[in-house]
């Protein structure tokens, strides 16, 4: 009876997955050149000062990452800028349908690139310099709610230092542009202490995707967060009452 009980269940689950739509759209070749991969890197912004984003543009379709931001090449041979970050294999990128790729998504935060995996309940990335306080990033999944988790050592090894769920959220009030079904994405922002080397960002395979990874912020990609926006309005305010009361001073 537990078995059978099991075994529905099994196929239940196999079956929900299956019902629901993937990362990937299945039979698409994708139709992007070269050229217009390297061009959408170039154009790709990264001008947050502070900040290191990697917004996966200038990577090709369904491409494993791999050294691309570590002064070396992805599997299909483009080359990022060199940040010391490394990609473990199964770690690939994937262009939006609607730019020529294979990728059944829609705003994305940096258009129209963004990180998945194909294989294994993760995506790994080392950075063998490690970094501190903190990172953010977002993301849209279905099927099953994601992860991520930060360790101190290389690979997933030592200790783990934050994890954080991520609920399922690809499709909560939004359409396609003009197409994708993986169309809301959500920021997460995670904080720990000491020095982080390997992070994982983990979901069911094909059925979710991420983008902006950001160092050096708990708000993830290139909008200069909220919070000095409203430092710097209470300053212009602050400069604009000084500025009226020396007019009128100078008037009397
Ligand atoms: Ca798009
Ligand atoms: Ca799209
Ligand atoms: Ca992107």
């Amino acid at each position: 009876m537990k078995r059978l009980l099991l075994l529905s269940l099994g196929i239940f689950l196999t079956g929900a997955i299956f019902a629901q739509e993937t990362v990937r759209l299945a039979n698409t070749q994708a139709t992007i050149t070269r050229d217009e991969i390297i061009q959408m890197g170039q154009n790709a912004n990264s001008n947050r000062s502070g900040v290191t984003v990697l917004n996966f543009e200038g990577l090709g379709n369904e491409d494993a990452i791999l050294e691309f931001y570590n002064g070396g090449l992805s599997g299909l041979g483009y080359s990022g800028p060199n940040v010391g970050v490394e990609f473990q294999g199964n770690a690939l990128s994937l262009i939006d349908y609607d730019a020529g790729g294979s990728g059944n998504i829609a705003n994305e935060p940096s258009p129209s690139t963004v990180l998945f995996f194909l294989t294994g309940s993760s995506a790994g990335m080392n950075v063998p310099a490690g970094f501190s306080n903190g990172f953010s990033f977002f993301y849209s999944a279905n099927v099953g709610a994601g992860f991520v988790q930060v360790y101190d050592g290389l690979n997933g090894t030592g200790n783990l230092l934050a994890s954080a769920t991520l609920p399922v959220n690809w499709n909560i009030n939004c359409t396609g542009d003009p197409s994708g079904g993986f169309c809301h994405w959500d920021p997460i922002g995670v904080t720990f202490s000491g020095v982080a080397k390997s992070v994982f960002f983990g979901g069911v395979a094909n059925h979710c995707v991420f983008d902006e990874i950001t160092f050096g912020s708990d708000v993830p990609g290139y909008e200069t967060p909220v919070s000095n926006w409203a430092i710097f309005i209470g300053i212009g305010l602050i400069l604009m009452f000084a500025f009226f009361r020396a007019w009128r001073i100078s008037r009397a």
